[in-house]
């Protein structure tokens, strides 16, 4: 087998998902997500400029190979649009071996490990009776596990609070827009948010929150400590992860679980992490992770250390990606969790996709491939339209991480 062609498509069902398409001489194709979001047009043109060319007349069955090709070789390896453009080939590729050798891809990786894969979904509002009542709207829907956010009094708005609840879509203007921080009043409300959901609705389901890389080690620590009565099944991404020492100081105040990585583009960023222990569950997945085939170095490596995957499933990862993370999740032994934030319709169609949802769970479906295909005269109707995510200042107009 050969590849023929590698068709870049740009579409913009609500916002923006770029996909790529590799093409080969026995009529099979395979597709890859590639959108990393806000940049989406670096990666197009990594994707155009340099790496199709270099793939035509190559065989596709030569994954591994394809993939040391194009980290290897270009020199200047890792980073967010590397990364994602290797992923989308790798993708694509493994969606080619799957559908060839007629199976579902994750009985290419190795078979199902469970019947199927927990995921959770996003309660917000913007004050706590607000969330309190979407967390009641996930439960009844089946979810096991609900991550909670809520806006916070003082601050007029903030991550993770959405006005369309479903479809979160943190990407929304043509130029960012921002917001404004306290960390004095987050620490202060935050706590009382998850009292009220465990008074309100008991212990049964998994609790999850994402505190988006905004405290200081030592700050992570306190609010750890204080959700400690309220056993949450993870924190998120409570510091910035740069320095990983700052993981230290959080672990030796709470024993809240922590999840990381959601940002991070190769092993390497999360290695020091996971061999230390200072993480319980890893978030790269994998678009902005090299692909199928270096997520799979990532969990083995996690594997190792009792650390477990929760692959980022927001929004503006398409639904090529996330077909492609259940079929990983359906298989990879040391599975945590997989965020399941849902698109709209208008992508849904875009994307026709063999997955389902069914009592707070995913299945991968069992189509030969990845499952997951473009309708591209239908993604043809909806041009880019540059979107930004917006910027975090603290209430003096200092920049801090959004
Ligand atoms: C996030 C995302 O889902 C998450 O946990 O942190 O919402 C993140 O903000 C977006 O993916 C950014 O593009
Ligand atoms: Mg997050």
């Amino acid at each position: 087998m050969k590849i023929t062609k590698a068709q870049v498509i740009v579409t913009c069902p609500g916002r923006n998902f770029v996909t790529l398409k590799i093409h080969t001489n026995e009529g099979l194709y395979g597709i890859g997500d590639a959108t990393l979001n806000g940049r989406e047009k670096a990666v197009v043109s990594y994707l155009e400029d340099y790496v199709a060319p270099c793939l035509i007349g190559k065989d596709p069955e030569r994954i591994e190979d394809i993939w040391q090709y194009l980290y290897r070789g270009c020199y200047w390896r890792r980073g967010p649009v590397t990364m994602s453009a290797i992923a989308a080939v790798d993708t694509a590729l493994w969606d080619i071996k799957a559908k060839a050798a007629d199976m579902p891809l994750y009985q290419l990786l190795g078979g199902a490990s469970r019947d199927s894969v927990m995921v959770y979904g996003h309660a917000n509002g913007t004050n706590i009776e607000e969330t309190i009542e979407e967390v009641g709207k996930y439960t009844d829907l089946g979810y096991k596990a609900i991550r909670a956010q809520t806006g916070i009094p003082g601050i007029p708005s903030t991550y993770g609070v959405s006005k369309d609840k479903m479809f979160y879509e943190p990407a929304d203007a043509e130029f960012p827009s921002e917001n404004v921080w306290s960390t004095e009043k987050y620490l202060d409300h935050t706590p009382k948010l998850f009292e009220k959901i465990r008074g309100t609705y008991g212990f049964d389901h998994h609790l999850l929150h994402d505190v988006h890389h905004r405290l200081t080690p030592i700050e992570a620590g306190r609010l750890g400590k204080s959700l400690e009565p309220y056993r949450l099944f993870w924190m998120e991404d409570c510091v910035a992860a740069d320095n990983v020492e700052s993981l230290k100081l959080v672990r030796q105040h709470t024993v809240t679980p922590l999840a990381i990585g959601e940002i991070f583009n190769s092993v390497w960023d999360c290695k020091d992490m996971i061999t230390n222990q200072l993480i319980d569950y890893i978030r790269t997945t994998v678009v902005h992770a090299g692909g199928i085939t270096h997520l799979k170095q990532i969990a083995s490596l996690a594997s190792l250390y009792h650390v477990r995957t929760g692959c980022h499933g927001a929004t503006d990862l398409s639904p090529v990606c996330m077909g492609a993370s259940l079929n990983f999740n359906l298989w990879v032994p040391n599975f945590g969790i997989q965020e399941y934030m849902r698109h709209t319709p208008e992508t849904d169609e875009v994307f026709p996709h063999a997955y389902s949802f069914n009592k707070g769970a995913l299945h991968p479906g069992n189509t030969p491939g990845h499952g997951v295909d473009i309708d591209e005269k239908l993604a043809a109707k909806y041009p880019y339209k540059r979107a930004y995510l917006p910027v975090n200042r603290l209430e003096d107009g200092t920049m801090c991480n959004w």
